[in-house]
This record gives structure tokens, C-alpha cells and sequence, in this order.
């Protein structure tokens, strides 16, 4: 057997491992420098209870990006380094990161033993490849992304680090392969475990669908399905789900073979950067030669991230998860006894809002980050939740769950149709429009404008805290520029205090919230990797059901001009257009 031994490499720190709203994420090259993951995965260490860490089992995988594979190797040498016991490896150390939450809450090793914690390699919907982005994060013993206080732990750590410890003799371990190796180290016996990166996953997909109505909706001639992973990790779990085990063709998977550099795609869900499912379901500028099918998905590289559609048809994440809501019992065996709760993050729309209004059930706005989902749903008070950004879950993990989503959207499909036979299919457009008659319509739109200088985005934040304090100068401008919108009643920061563990957080988004209930949001992004991504949200309601079928853009027209006006968009950032609108 393998002997290695542990030594004590000395360190310097590096500026600016802060993590974002989801994880510490940089260019390639910047977590290529000599001892930079390093540090932050012993900053990490040194932020937990070390009687934890050691004799522990600890995962470490992520969306297969470019450069994963060295540093799920790192990480292995720090961890055993640590005292770490075993370390759970995806087969070629890939997990998705609703699959890391499943096994950390789920999985039970041969001796007993279950995960304490993970390390999830991905930047996310960000590019990959030698010149894009990598990124980390770590994941808690309940399954959901580090919370607050110890993020800050890390940060604070990762400013006065001066040594890590690491392996003499550990060779690099095969993580192509599944099973188990075993080293010697000075406590003992250090085990490397690799497996199936779908196994686990599958079986807590099952408890919660029913999967032999979902297979009899995929095999009924009248529909059809498409599914694009962007060559992101959920195309090995689409291949397992969708085709092997529900029946869907092979042909109706796009993208789905996983790759480093996504295919030199951007692998974000949205209208803008899955381009191929966005022709294919006929929302392109050019017509598909075929008729398009008559549902359409996308996940984004780590397959949290879902965008759902039907045949030409888009259903704003907003709508998606009040729509699951809605729907969920009846439609789902999960749900069979009710909702315990729902939530969405701040800058959603109020779609869900009106959904638990009308079902009585407990509601929360919580501020952007899966994380702080976590707390409610580990307190039993929340089922289902989402956010704008193209996140749909509910507390069978503590992460959002892309491929969740489509199954959760493949079942209220089937239990709506079925009974239908020779009749008509009830379509995606016909299951959003029936629930925009009952609920009314949140018309609803993002903006985002990416790259920006960090200095000027910072500038525009603080002009708009400023023009807070004056709400009569910002009427008096809404006035002059659209008469024809209602003034802003109530303007302020956005600030959450934890329902159950009472923390606070600050500054979670600058809103203008009007009389009829519109709302603009203002934030700047925290997983952007350089410069500054700021983000404007765009919400009005209409309750009025025959005022419900215009294109939101029209709809929206007037909040916009409004939007671009008070903050100075185009003076503060030179930029005339966003880079995205969803
Ligand atoms: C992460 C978080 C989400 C958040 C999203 C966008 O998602 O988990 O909760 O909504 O970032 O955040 P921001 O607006 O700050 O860029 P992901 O999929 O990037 O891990």
C-alpha cells in the first residue's frame, strides 16, 4: 500500500477570495497560480470544527469544466493532509451540484458513514475552458451551499493564511474508474471513492415522480420533448433519466455530452445563450425546419439552473415555479400531503406570492443565493422555492435542481393529460395561460449589463440609494418621462432577517416599488468572475385575465424607460443596450 506523509507548505495570501453569492469564481488563470486554490480550500478547513474534518468523508466533484480534474487532485492531497478520512469522487469527478446535495444528505458508505461536507468544482453558468472561468464552493453537512457566517469565516482566513498542509508521496488517484483506493497515512487508513455520478440521484428522483406516468406522456405519439444540457454535467444525468429510464428517444438529447470548454459555449439557460433549443422550439429570429416539439429544457453547466419552454412558447422562471406550485399536489407524489411553504428570492416576481395567497400557504422573500432557502427548508417551513436567475427546487436537496424542474414541469403535463386520448393536448402555453386567467400575470423582464467597470457600477448603486431619499424628485421624473405610470409609494434597500436563526442581511437590492404594485430592482450580480454585472429587474401585474396575452415587452416599455432614466444607465456604464434581457 501507499505510504505518503504529511508536510506544511508555506504561504502567502491572495487578495480577493471573497466568495459570491454562490462560491469563489475566477478566470482559469487566476486559480492556476502556485498555491492559490490551496489556500482556499485550507481556509475552508481551518474555518470548520476541526474534531469534524478529521476522521470525516468529504466530496469532491463538480460540472467536469476545464481544469477540474487537477484540482479535484489538490483537493484530495489538502483533505487527506487534514485528516480527512475518505473523499466520495464522482466518476470522472463529476457531480452535479443538486446530485453533491443528494449524496451528502443521502449516501451511506459500506461503513456506515455518511459525507460532512463537499467541495463543488464549478463556475456555474459561466463560460469554461484555459481562458474562462473556474470557480469553488463548499457545501454544508444539511446538503446547501456554506452559509454567510461561515463564507465569512473563509474569506477572513484565506487574508492572514501563511501555510497549508499537503501530501509527500500521495500519488494522483484514477478517478476515471469506479472504486476504491486506499492509501496510509500517519492517522491511518485514507480511502478514495470513486462512483456514479447518477446512482444516488436516480434513486431520490423516483421517490419523489411518478415515473410510469411520466414514461406514458414521453411515449405518447402526440408529444414530444427536447432537452439541452450546453454540454454541461446534466447531460450524463439526462442521458440515465430521460432516456434510459423514462423512455424519451435519444435523439431528443442536444448537448449532452459534457465538456470542458461546453463546446466554446456560454452554458446559461436562458433565450440568449441556448441558442440551439431556442431555434429548435421555434423562438429564433429564423424559423426550425421541423415543427418544434412540444416541450423544451436547458440546464446550465452544473445542472442546478433549468429554462423551460414549449413549442414557441417561454415561461419566465418567475412563472415556472409558481406554476409548480400551483400544480404540485395532484401532480406530484412528493407533494401528496400539501406544501409546507413556498419562497422566492427578492427579485422575483410576485408570481408565487399571489399562488401562496390564494392556497394559504406560509410564504418568504429572502434575498438572492440558494443559501438562504436552506434554513426554512431545514425548519420544515418551505417545499417549493425559486428564483428569477433559472432556479426551481424544493427540499428534497438544499441546492436548485435543474433536472427537478423538468421533471417536476413532465408531471404536471401527464397528470393533465391524463385523460386525454384522442383529444387535444394540453400544451405548456395552455397550462401558463390557464394559471395567468386564475392568478392574473406578472409581466416581467431582467436586464443585465455584463463586464461593466466595477468603479462606475459602484457609482450608479450609490447615485440610486441617494435618489431614495427624494421620492418627489423621482416622481417628478417618472411624470415627466411616462405619465402614464403610477408614482413609487415606497422605496428602499432590500434587508432579510432569517426567520429561523435571526442573522441579517443588509443591502440585498435597491427597489422603487410603484402604487400598482410594479416594481424596479437594482443589484449587482455576485458570481460575475471580472469587472461588475449589473442587474435590473422589471415587474408589473396585471390581474385584469383579458389583459394577460400582450408580449411583455410591450408591457414592460413604459417601466423601462423609466428604469434607464432615473439610474442613468447609459451615463454612468456608456453602455446604450444590456448584454442579456430574459
Ligand atoms: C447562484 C445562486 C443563485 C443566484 C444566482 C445569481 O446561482 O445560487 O441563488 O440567484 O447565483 O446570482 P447573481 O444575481 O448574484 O449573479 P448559480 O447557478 O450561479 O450557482
Amino acid at each position: 500500500m501507499v505510504v505518503f506523509k504529511v508536510v506544511t507548505q508555506n504561504t502567502k495570501p491572495f487578495d480577493g477570495q471573497k466568495p459570491g453569492t454562490s462560491g469563489l469564481r475566477k478566470k482559469v488563470t487566476v486559480f492556476q497560480q502556485e498555491h492559490y486554490l490551496h489556500n482556499f480550500v485550507q481556509a475552508t478547513f481551518n474555518a470548520l470544527p476541526s474534531d469534524k474534518v478529521k476522521g470525516s468523508t468529504i466530496v469532491v466533484s463538480g460540472d467536469g469544466r476545464y481544469w477540474s480534474k487537477d484540482a479535484v487532485q489538490i483537493i484530495i492531497k489538502i483533505a487527506a493532509a487534514n485528516g480527512v478520512k475518505k473523499v466520495w469522487v464522482g466518476q470522472d469527478g463529476l457531480l452535479s451540484t443538486p446530485a453533491v446535495s443528494c449524496i451528502i444528505r443521502d449516501r451511506v458508505g459500506p461503513d456506515g458513514e455518511k459525507a460532512y461536507g463537499a467541495f463543488i468544482l464549478t463556475a456555474s453558468h459561466n463560460p469554461g475552458g484555459p481562458h474562462e472561468d473556474f470557480g469553488i464552493k463548499y457545501n454544508a453537512e444539511n446538503g446547501g451551499p456554506a452559509l454567510e457566517g461561515l463564507t465569512d469565516k473563509i474569506y477572513s482566513n484565506t487574508k492572514t493564511i501563511s501555510a497549508y498542509l499537503t501530501t509527500e508521496g500521495l500519488p494522483d488517484v484514477d478517478i476515471s474508474s469506479i472504486g476504491t483506493t486506499t492509501f496510509e497515512g500517519p492517522d491511518g487508513a485514507f480511502e478514495v471513492d470513486v462512483f456514479s455520478a447518477t446512482e444516488d440521484n436516480v434513486k431520490l428522483m423516483k421517490t419523489i415522480f411518478d415515473f410510469e406516468a411520466i414514461k406514458e406522456l414521453l411515449a405518447n405519439p402526440k408529444f414530444s420533448f427536447c432537452y439541452d444540457a450546453l454540454h454541461g454535467v446534466a447531460g450524463v444525468y439526462a442521458k440515465q433519466i430521460f432516456v434510459e429510464e423514462l423512455g424519451a428517444k435519444e435523439s431528443s438529447l442536444l448537448n449532452c455530452t459534457p465538456l470542458e470548454d461546453f463546446g466554446g459555449g456560454h452554458p446559461d439557460p436562458n433565450l440568449t445563450y441556448a441558442k440551439e433549443l431556442v431555434h429548435t422550439m421555434g423562438l429564433g429570429k429564423v424559423p426550425p425546419a421541423n415543427e418544434p416539439p412540444e416541450f423544451g429544457a436547458a440546464a446550465d453547466g452544473d445542472a442546478d439552473r433549468n429554462m423551460i419552454l414549449g413549442k414557441r412558447f417561454f415561461v419566465t422562471p418567475s412563472d415556472s415555479v409558481a406554476i409548480i406550485a400551483a400544480n404540485a399536489v395532484g401532480s406530484i407524489p412528493y407533494f401528496s400531503t400539501g406544501l409546507k411553504g413556498v419562497a422566492r428570492s427578492m427579485p422575483t416576481s410576485a408570481a408565487l406570492d399571489v399562488v401562496a395567497n390564494k392556497l394559504e400557504l406560509k410564504f418568504f422573500e429572502v434575498p438572492t443565493g440558494w443559501k438562504f432557502f436552506g434554513n426554512l427548508m431545514d425548519a420544515g417551513l418551505c417545499s417549493v422555492c425559486g428564483e428569477e436567475s433559472f432556479g426551481t427546487g424544493s427540499d428534497h436537496i438544499r441546492e436548485k435542481d435543474g433536472i427537478w424542474a423538468v421533471l417536476a414541469w413532465l408531471s404536471i403535463l401527464a397528470y393533465r393529460n391524463k385523460d386525454v386520448g384522442d383529444g387535444k393536448l394540453v400544451t405548456v402555453e395552455d397550462i401558463v395561460t390557464q394559471h395567468w386567467g386564475i392568478y392574473g400575470r406578472h409581466y416581467y423582464t431582467r436586464y443585465d449589463y455584463e463586464n461593466v467597470d466595477a468603479d462606475a457600477a459602484k457609482k450608479l448603486m450609490a447615485y440610486l440609494v441617494e435618489l431614495q431619499s427624494t421620492l418627489p424628485e423621482v416622481n417628478k421624473l417618472i411624470k415627466e418621462t411616462r405619465p402614464d405610470v403610477e408614482e413609487v409609494v415606497e422605496a428602499d434597500e432590500f434587508e432579510y432577517k432569517d426567520p429561523v436563526d435571526h442573522s441579517v442581511s443588509s443591502h440585498q437590492g435597491i427597489r422603487f416599488l410603484f402604487k400598482d404594485g410594479s416594481r424596479l430592482v437594482f443589484r449587482l450580480s455576485g458570481t460575475g468572475s471580472v469587472g461588475a454585472t449589473i442587474r435590473l429587474y422589471i415587474e408589473q401585474y396585471e390581474a385584469d385575465s383579458s389583459k394577460t396575452g400582450k408580449a411583455s415587452q410591450d408591457a414592460l416599455a413604459p417601466l423601462v424607460a423609466i428604469a434607464l432614466k432615473l439610474s442613468k444607465m447609459e451615463e454612468f456604464t456608456g453602455r446604450s443596450e444590456p448584454t442579456v434581457i430574459t
